[in-house]
């Protein structure tokens, strides 16, 4: 089904376009623009209430720069529909986040006006203001740099490092504070608190006027912007500003909160801040989700609501006459609780993904032991490393994408120091559609190969509870070693999932099947498609044995002694990067105890793989089932190359 655009939308095939149009069309714009959103994500989905709350902005920021030489950067990027429509992907818009589609973010390989490739949170500031410095290195004074930022991401130390550096800088750097209270979940920590203080704040609201009214006295006597820029700090903004503004303490120039849904007020606005040099801050105000009032009302579901009926607003989910298996994020959410209530000394934390993680029914069960810290990974980390030194049972849930941010954390401040954190990575594996920056690709290689560290991952729910039982319990607690568990995003494959806890014996791989012509070593959820493969080969005679490693580090010894012993040819399958991961760990085993059997390894290849469902991403890596019984058929098949 095409989306058919508004009028005015669709004759902008590039911002060309839009800054062809007179300011008085602008709004009709943003509500054709909006409508388009909505329109197309009610049937093809993706992130919804993050590009309804900059519409606005973004037909403001396009209509006054000069994109796409003006660099425009947008942090996090699921915001970024609107710019994606504008700026000449609108009648491929359906394809957005689909196998071969458009990526869901933006992305310097898509377009030129993609200036920098984003997916994870807070790096707008320091990539804009990289930019920016190369265009002063390169003699450019006139290109100007816009870092367009949530006060979700704002929290990230990220973000802070750039701020910093910057207001240490001459250089031309607007940074645009996309303030609407919300993270996925509702944002959290002091930050929070200052942005609503200065939002609701008498004297600052006074004092934001009388900036104002200077920038317009600015134009109508034609002083030079340095002028006034000089006049209104020491005039108005140095005594209490710069004692009490964090952002003009940084020594950026504040400017706001303005409405950010008033787009006469943005353009004009933002066509002041142009003549303005140097580093500087904009703070709108905006609503996620602003112009359809579902997703104004309930902004954590309709942040990326899936299909849904834009008439009634009703959000279509998938009917089944019988049980399904649970979410893992849910299975891991409501095992922690039972744990907890159990175990008091167990504490959950979160980097802003209470939802997204399944935390948030700890959070709801017992709120005083669970910790949204915002999006700060590294924190994340070392906060719970420290929870840990006095003797508390830390949970700490990280997607696997963004554990990358806090690997020094995972090494210097816990595994260095022996503490027995506990790290459940949830979307390990790909992540479908939202593509190469989330993909939970490189865990196993990356946790592996840290001393004092337990890395396993679950072929099922009653495995993940079992872990995760395991890892709380005194035998990992009292020890010197923190425990990794990853688990994929989506659906297990256990409608009654809720079975008794046990203890796994660390390092102790399960035997899924005998076999005599290959044995199959898989890690982790993906091992239900080697159960597949099986069925498969076992109809052409093929006899594969299937072992569930479990356990990544420590390996199963025996096991792989039995294995190395009894099989020629061994197969193993991962759904994370090939190099350094479970299958790496496998043949560094066999060549240091002397086997010699032909293996092939099945996982993520040395290369960028895009987005698209899951299932087309393992057969496009060729670890679906059709892919392993494939493989295993080659080896087998393959005549054995021997050297004399
Ligand atoms: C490093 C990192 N951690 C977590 C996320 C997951 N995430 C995506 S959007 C988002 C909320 C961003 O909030 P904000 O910046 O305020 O933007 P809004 O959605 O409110 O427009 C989070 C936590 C991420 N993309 N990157």
């Amino acid at each position: 089904m095409l989306i058919t655009p508004g009028k005015l939308l669709a004759k902008i095939d590039t911002p060309d376009d839009l800054r062809n149009l007179s300011q008085t069309d602008l709004p009709q714009v943003c509500a054709e623009l909006r409508q388009f959103i909505v329109d197309n994500v009610s049937v093809y989905g993706g992130h919804f209430g993050a590009s309804l709350g900059v519409v606005e902005l973004t037909v403001a920021l396009h209509y006054v720069f000069n994109t796409p030489d003006d660099q425009l950067v947008w942090d996090v990027g699921h915001q970024a529909y609107g710019h994606k429509i504008l700026t000449g992907r609108r009648d491929i818009f359906h394809t957005n986040r689909f196998y071969k589609g458009l990526s869901g973010f933006p992305k310097r390989k898509e377009s030129p006006y993609d200036s920098f490739g984003v997916g994870h949170s807070s790096t707008s500031i320091s990539a804009a203001l990289g930019m920016a410095v190369a265009s002063q290195l390169q003699n450019n004074p006139k290109r100007h740099h816009i870092a367009v930022i949530g006060d979700g991401a704002m929290t990230a130390g990220l973000a802070f490092e750039g701020m910093n550096h910057a207001g240490s800088t001459e250089a031309d750097l607007l940074i645009i504070l996309n303030d609407n209270c919300m993270s996925i979940d509702p944002n959290v920590g002091a930050l929070r608190e200052y942005l609503t203080d200065i939002t609701t704040s008498p004297t600052y609201n006074k004092m934001k006027d009388e900036v104002w009214n200077l920038l317009g006295k600015m134009s109508n006597f034609g002083k030079s912007a340095q002028d006034i820029v000089s006049k209104i700090e020491t005039g108005l903004k140095a005594s209490l500003m710069h004692q009490s503004n964090l952002f003009e303490s940084l020594h950026l120039r504040y400017f706001g909160p303005i409405d950010g849904h008033d787009i006469d007020h943005l353009v004009s606005v933002m066509n002041d801040l142009k003549d303005i040099p140097g580093p500087k801050l904009l703070h709108c105000l905006t609503v996620k989700g602003k112009g359809y009032g579902p997703a104004e009302k309930d902004q954590t579901k309709w942040h990326a609501p899936g299909l849904f009926d834009k008439v009634t607003g009703e959000i279509k989910k998938k009917v089944y006459d019988k049980p399904q298996p649970p979410k893992y994020q849910d299975v891991f959410g409501h095992t922690l609780v039972e744990l907890a209530e159990v175990n008091e000394k167990i504490v959950g934390v979160t980097p802003a993904m209470p939802s997204g993680s399944s935390m948030n029914i700890m959070m709801k069960a017992i709120p005083d032991r669970a910790f949204d810290v915002g999006i700060a990974e590294q924190h994340a980390v070392t906060f719970s490393a420290g929870m840990a030194t006095q003797g508390q049972v830390v949970f700490c849930n990280i997607y696997s994408t963004f554990m990358q941010r806090a690997y020094d954390q995972v090494i210097h401040d816990v595994c260095i120091q022996e503490l027995p954190v506990i790290f459940c990575l949830d979307r390990a594996g790909f992540a479908g559609a939202d593509g190469p920056t989330h993909h939970g690709a490189y865990d196993l290689a990356f946790m592996r190969c840290v001393p004092n560290m337990i890395v396993a991952s679950p072929m099922n729910e009653k495995e993940l509870r079992n872990l995760m039982f395991t890892a709380q319990s005194d035998t990992i607690q009292k020890g010197t070693q923190a425990f990794t568990i990853r688990y994929p995003r989506g659906e297990g494959v256990m409608p009654n999932w809720r079975t008794p806890l046990e203890q796994v014996e660390i390092g102790k791989g399960r035997k899924i099947r005998d076999g005599k012509d290959v044995a199959i070593l898989t890690i982790g959820p993906i091992g239900n498609y080697a159960v597949k493969a099986c069925e498969l080969l076992e109809t052409e005679n093929i006899q594969p044995a299937h072992y569930d490693m479990r356990f990544v580090k420590p390996l199963d010894e025996a096991m792989l002694h039995e294995i190395f012993q009894r099989y020629d040819n061994v197969v193993t399958v991962e759904d994370g990067c090939l190099m350094g991961g479970f299958g790496s760990a496998v043949i560094e085993f066999m060549t240091d105890h002397g086997y010699v059997a032909r293996v092939k390894r099945l996982g993520i290849p040395d290369a960028v793989i895009e987005h698209g469902e899951q299932i087309d991403l393992h057969r496009e890596c060729g670890f679906d089932p059709q892919g392993i019984a494939d493989s295993v058929r080659e080896l087998i098949y393959t005549k054995r190359i021997v050297t004399a």
